[in-house]
This record gives structure tokens, sequence and C-alpha cells, in this order.
């Protein structure tokens, strides 16, 4: 389990009950289910927050995923804090209540439990970053657009940068792009867009990551712009840099690449707390989640905010 220091963040079984007892508590506005199994067996959670939250409407959907990193357990928190938020806050906060009156939120608050469960199991941290298949895959160099094109990935399954035997052959990005895939009805894809948590570095990336040019097949030049300008308003309230994803380094197989390239869903990765470090930049105490996470509380109110345009935010229309 968690180290001593440590025991402000949550396990598995502990996430899993915060799910469970979030959606209990507000049964209206907060809907769990399992979008499928990790591969060791452990429930992928997605928690729909939205009004009516068992109806499909007709609203913008948004997913936020976290901890595609076993290591980067302030990402979970930070899942969790925004679901805490979004629906404590609905009874007594009326611009909580529009977003969620609005819009459909989809948060996948584990996308990689047996890596989390992994990285602590001894009671001292491990540094483990990939899935447990195997050797391990770096979950987010497995996503099925471009894959493994352009040296963003390794091809060594020693690597922590290991691509997989194929796109989506772990179950974990696999049983995420089911779920994706399953949201086009009547041919239109309704997640428009995406927010993925990371550690650390406290940055605002948006796609695409395979390329350093800033537009390429599939990414025009006014998108372009939406996904800066947006990035940087938001960078603007939780004060992070915000930069292209191949600013930072060239990735291929991550998701905000697929999300963007396969469906054109907005999707930017934030690299949360601290801005620097070595291994330890990983493992920040305890002490420091209620703030760094609420950091983030007016970037993703604005992230929701755009999320049935995004273009809006250039002056554009949809
Ligand atoms: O390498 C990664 O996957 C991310 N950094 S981390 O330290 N959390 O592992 C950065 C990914 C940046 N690239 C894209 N988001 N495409
Ligand atoms: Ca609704
Ligand atoms: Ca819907
Ligand atoms: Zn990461």
């Amino acid at each position: 389990d968690f180290p001593s220091g440590y025991t402000g963040y949550h396990n598995f079984a502990e996430m899993t009950s915060e799910l469970q007892k979030t959606a209990s508590d507000h049964p209206s506005i907060a809907k769990l289910s399992s979008i499928g199994k990790s591969f060791q067996g452990r429930d992928l959670w997605n928690l729909k927050i939205s009004d009516n939250a068992g109806t499909d409407e007709n609203e913008p959907e948004v997913i936020i995923t976290c901890n595609q990193h076993a290591r980067e357990h302030l990402t979970v928190e930070m899942c969790l804090h925004f679901i805490q938020r979004l629906t404590d806050g609905y009874t007594t906060n009326s611009a909580i209540k529009a977003l969620v009156d609005s819009r459909e939120i989809w948060v996948v608050s584990s996308v990689n439990p047996d890596g989390s469960e992994y990285d602590i199991a001894t009671g001292s941290f491990r540094g483990w970053r990939k899935n447990r298949q195997g050797a391990g895959t770096d979950l987010n160099r497995n996503w099925g657009y471009k894959w493994g094109c352009c040296g963003g990935s390794s091809g060594s399954t020693s690597s922590d940068t290991y691509r997989g035997p194929s796109a989506f052959s772990a179950p974990e990005t696999a049983r995420i792009r089911d779920f994706v895939n399953s949201r086009v009805v009547g041919g239109v894809q309704q997640i428009k867009t995406n927010l993925d948590f990371h550690t650390f570095s406290e940055l605002v990336l948006w796609p695409f990551g395979w390329t350093y040019n800033n537009t390429a097949p599939g990414l025009d030049a006014n998108e372009e712009r939406a996904f800066r300008t947006l990035g940087t308003q938001m960078a603007s309230t939780n004060g992070y840099t915000p930069e292209q994803s191949s600013d930072l380094y060239i990735t291929d197989g991550t998701i905000d690449d697929w999300m963007w390239g396969q469906y054109k869903i907005w999707s930017y990765t934030f690299e949360m707390y601290p801005s620097s470090g070595g291994l330890n930049g990983f493992y920040p105490r305890d002490t420091v989640i209620a703030a760094q996470t609420a950091r983030n509380d007016r970037a993703t109110d604005m992230f929701l905010q755009y999320s049935d345009c995004v273009k809006r935010v250039i002056g554009q229309t949809c």
C-alpha cells in the first residue's frame, strides 16, 4: 500500500469505494459503470456525471482520463477531486449546476489500475509506469493513430515506452477505444472533448505529438489556432506552460493523437505538479493533493464550458 506520508492517496479499493459512494449519494447526477477489465481483471470504472445521468441525452459529451501511467498517482486524486467538486457543488453552486446540466461527463479515474497497484504493492514505490501485461506496455504509446510511426515509442519490451506488439494490444486502451467507438450515435461522435491527466512538469499540451509541425493532414491552421487559444487560456488559470505536445518530445501512439486523429475529439494532456524533478517528481507528499488538484478548478471549468464547441474560443461556430 502507500507508504507513510502518502496515505491521503487512494489505492484501487479506496478509489472504488469513493466512486461507489458518490454514485449512491447522488443517484440522479452520477452513474457508475465498468467499461471492462484491466489485464489482471480489475474494473475500469467510468463515472458519468450529468443531470438525468441514467438517460442518454442530447448534450455534448466529455471524457476525462487519469492514471494511464502507474506512478502518476496524483492524477487519480485529480479525477476524484473533479468528481467531488461537480457532484457536491451541484446543489450549492449555480455555475457548476449549469455545466453538469448541459454536458455528459465521463470520468475514468484509473486507466491503469494494475500498474498503479503494482507501484505501491511492497509499501515502497517502484517507479513503475506501464501496465502489467508481460513486461508491461506503455499505455500512452499503444493507441492506434500513427502507432509506432515516428520514433516516439520503443519496440523493445524492456523499455519504459514500449508500444506493445500492436495498436490496442493492451486491454486498458482497447476498452476505452471500444467505449469511445460506442459513443458514435447516428454516425456522429458524441464525445467532443478529452482531458488526459499526467504528472509532472506543469504543462498544457495539445496534438499532434507525432510531428514537430504545428499543422498536419487532419489538423489545419484554424484548428491549431483553436487548440492553442484554449490551451493558452486554460494555462493562464493554473500557471502551467502551454505548448504543442511535440514541443516536449516526439511521441506516437498517444491518447490525444488518437482522439483527435480518429474522431476530432479536442484532446488535451495536462502534466500536473511539480514543475521539475527526477523520479521523486512522481511522488509528492499527500499534503499537496488539495492545493494541486484545486489548482485546476478554473481550467477544468473552462474546458467544460467550451466543450460544446471549442472553436467558439476563436469566435467561430461549429
Ligand atoms: O511521455 C508521456 O506520455 C507524457 N509524459 S509523462 O511524463 N507523464 O509520461 C507526455 C506526453 C506528451 N505527448 C502527448 N501528449 N502526445
Ligand atoms: Ca443530462
Ligand atoms: Ca448523449
Ligand atoms: Zn504520464
